[in-house]
C-alpha cells in the first residue's frame, strides 16, 4: 500500500515539474497537461476513472468508477453492449468484442452505487460522459453490479467475434446429480453437484441468477425459484473441481442441459457459492401479443411534447444530439411507433416490485412513483439481427387495470397505493401513454423485427420466462408501420 502511495507522489511531482518547466510555451504545456491528465486517468486516479474488479485478469470484472475520490459500483439496469464498449475503450482495451455482464457476475458489490440507468451511444470517450441518473442516485441492490469482459489487445487477432466468456461451454451432463444442502428448510440451500468420484461439490456463485435457480428447482421437483442467492450463509467450500460460469436459459427442463465454462473449473474469483430458495407459488407475467399487433401505429410528434419522455431516456440518442446542438429543438419532429402493452399475471402469486415502498422514486414528469427500474424493454432489429432502435418503459406503475371475472383488483398507483399485479389481472399501458413507444426516427423503411419484453432482466422471480417477450415482424413503409406475426419467447 505504502509503495503505491509513494509512486503516486513521485509521479505527481514529476508531472508538476514537467509542467512548470515548459510553462512558457502555453499551448505545449496545455497539451502536456491534457496528456498527463489522460495518463492519470489511465492510472485511475481522477474522477471518472474506471477499473474492473473481481475478474480473473485485468480485462474483466465488475465496473467501478471514481467519483469525489471514492470508488463506486455501476448498476446493471439498462447495461448492455454500448456501455461496455465505452468502458473497454476508456481502459484502452480492444473494443471489438466485448461482453456486458450483469447481476454482479464478478461478485456481490461491496461498494456504494455511483451510477444507475447508464445510457451511452457508444461514441463517448468515457463512461462518465454517458447519460445516467446522477451521481449516487440509484435503487440497486448489491447483486446488481454491472461488469464487462473486454479483450486483451494482444489476443484480438486470434479470437474472432465471440468474447472469451462464451468459449468452451460444456453441458453439465445427466451423470451429475444435484441436491440442496445447508438450508433451514428442505426447499432452500446451497446447490451441490456430484462429481465423477461421487463427492459433492458446490458451484461458484459467479453469474448465478434466477434463470439457473429456476432450473435447479424444476429439476429437484421443488417448484420454482423464489430466489437465487450468492452466499456463504448455507456453508460449503469451493474446491479445485467446483464448476464456474454455470448458465441456463431458464427454459431447460433439467439442470443437466445447462452449461458451464470448462476453463474456469476450480477458478472461482469469489468465495460465495450458488444457492436457491424454491417455492410452489409464484407470479407469471404473460405479454398479450394480440393486443400488441392490434394497437400498433406510427405517429410524428414534435419534441416539445416529448420533454418528459426525454428526461426519462425514452428517445433515441439522436434526439439528445439535436437537443444539444439545435436551439429550436422543440420544433423538431420524431417518428414514434406506438402500441399498447397488456401484461397478464397468469401465475399463482401476485407480482410485486423488487424494491420496498420507501425506496420508490417520485417522478415529477409523470406524477407517480417508480417501483421498479426496468419493467419493459422494446427493441427493433434489422434483417441481420442488429439492434437499430430501442425504447423502454421506465415510467410505469404496476397496477391492476383489468381483471378476469370474479377477481377483485387490489393494486392501484394513485395515492401512493401499493403496486403489483394480482393473479388473473392485467396491467395495461395504453398506446397513448408517454414513453409507450419506440423512437424510429433514424430508421429507413424496410422489414424489421420488434421485441417487447417484460421483466427483461429476470430480476423478479416468475414461474416461467418463455412468455415474457413477443418477437414480431415490423413492416415499415413510408406510409405506415405494421406489427404482425408475433411469437412468444424468452426476454
Ligand atoms: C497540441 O495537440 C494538437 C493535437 O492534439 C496539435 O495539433 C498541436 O500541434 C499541439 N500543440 C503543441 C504546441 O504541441
Ligand atoms: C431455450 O432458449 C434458447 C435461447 O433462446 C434456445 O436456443 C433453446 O433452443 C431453448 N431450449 C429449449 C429446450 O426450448
Ligand atoms: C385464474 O384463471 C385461471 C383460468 O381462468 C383459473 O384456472 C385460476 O383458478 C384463476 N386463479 C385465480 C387465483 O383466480
Ligand atoms: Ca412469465
Amino acid at each position: 500500500m505504502l509503495n503505491v502511495k509513494y509512486l503516486d507522489l513521485i509521479l505527481f511531482l514529476v508531472c508538476t515539474l514537467e509542467i512548470a518547466a515548459i510553462h512558457s510555451h502555453d499551448a505545449l504545456s496545455k497539451n502536456k497537461s491534457i496528456l498527463i491528465r489522460k495518463h492519470l486517468k489511465r492510472l485511475k486516479k481522477v474522477d471518472g476513472g474506471v477499473r474492473l474488479v473481481g475478474g480473473r485478469d485485468e480485462y474483466e470484472g465488475n465496473v467501478e468508477i471514481l467519483y469525489q475520490g471514492k470508488w463506486g459500483a455501476v448498476c446493471d439496469d439498462e447495461w448492455d453492449l454500448k456501455e461496455s464498449l465505452v468502458v473497454c475503450k476508456q481502459l484502452g482495451y480492444f473494443s471489438g468484442a466485448v461482453k456486458p455482464t450483469s447481476n454482479s457476475y464478478f461478485g456481490i458489490s461491496k461498494r456504494k452505487f455511483w451510477m444507475d440507468d447508464v445510457f451511452c451511444d457508444g461514441t463517448e470517450e468515457e463512461l462518465a460522459d454517458c447519460r445516467f441518473d446522477g451521481w449516487g442516485k440509484n435503487d440497486c441492490k448489491d447483486s446488481e453490479a454491472a461488469g464487462v469482459i473486454c479483450l486483451d489487445p494482444a489476443q484480438t487477432s486470434s479470437i474472432p467475434n465471440e468474447a472469451k466468456a462464451d468459449t468452451k461451454r460444456l453441458s453439465i451432463g445427466a451423470t451429475r446429480k444435484i441436491r440442496l444442502r445447508g438450508g433451514r428448510v428442505a426447499t432452500e440451500g446451497r446447490v451441490e453437484v456430484q462429481t465423477k468420484g461421487g463427492r459433492w461439490d458446490v458451484i461458484c456463485a459467479e453469474g448465478w441468477s434466477l434463470r439457473e435457480a429456476l432450473v435447479v428447482c424444476k429439476t429437484l421437483s421443488l417448484g420454482y425459484a423464489a430466489d437465487a442467492i450468492q452466499t456463504k450463509f448455507f456453508g460449503g467450500k469451493l474446491s479445485k473441481t467446483s464448476l464456474a460460469g454455470v448458465r441456463c436459459f431458464s427454459n431447460e427442463t433439467s439442470f443437466a442441459t445447462c452449461t458451464y465454462q470448462a476453463s474456469l473449473t476450480g477458478k472461482c474469483s469469489e468465495e460465495e457459492v450458488a444457492a436457491v430458495s424454491c417455492t410452489q407459488s409464484l407470479s407469471d407475467l404473460v405479454i398479450d401479443h394480440e393486443e400488441l399487433t392490434r394497437s400498433a401505429y406510427l405517429q410524428d410528434q414534435t419534441m416539445f411534447f416529448l420533454q418528459c419522455a426525454m428526461e426519462e431516456n425514452c428517445a433515441a440518442s439522436s434526439a439528445y444530439q439535436i437537443q444539444k446542438e439545435n436551439e429550436a429543438w422543440h420544433l423538431e419532429t420524431r417518428r414514434l411507433l406506438r402500441f399498447t402493452a397488456r401484461i397478464l399475471n397468469a401465475g399463482t402469486a401476485d407480482f410485486r416490485p423488487l424494491i420496498p415502498k420507501h425506496l420508490w422514486e417520485w417522478h415529477m414528469c409523470h406524477m407517480h412513483y417508480h417501483s421498479m427500474e426496468v419493467f419493459a424493454t422494446f427493441d427493433i432489429f434489422d434483417a441481420k439481427g442488429a439492434r437499430v432502435a430501442e425504447g423502454h418503459k421506465a415510467s410505469f406503475c404496476l397496477e391492476d387495470n383489468q381483471c378476469l371475472p370474479g377477481v377483485e383488483p387490489k393494486y392501484a398507483c394513485a395515492n401512493y397505493g401499493d403496486q403489483g399485479i394480482t393473479v388473473n389481472c392485467s396491467d395495461i399501458y395504453k398506446h397513448t401513454v408517454d414513453c409507450q413507444w419506440v423512437d424510429i426516427s433514424d430508421l429507413d423503411p424496410g422489414n424489421y423485427k420488434i421485441k417487447i419484453a417484460v421483466n427483461p432482466e429476470y430480476k423478479i422471480a416468475e414461474m416461467d420466462y418463455r412468455n415474457n417477450a413477443a418477437l414480431c415482424d415490423f413492416i415499415y413503409t413510408p406510409a405506415f408501420g405494421t406489427v404482425t406475426n408475433c411469437a412468444l419467447e424468452l426476454p
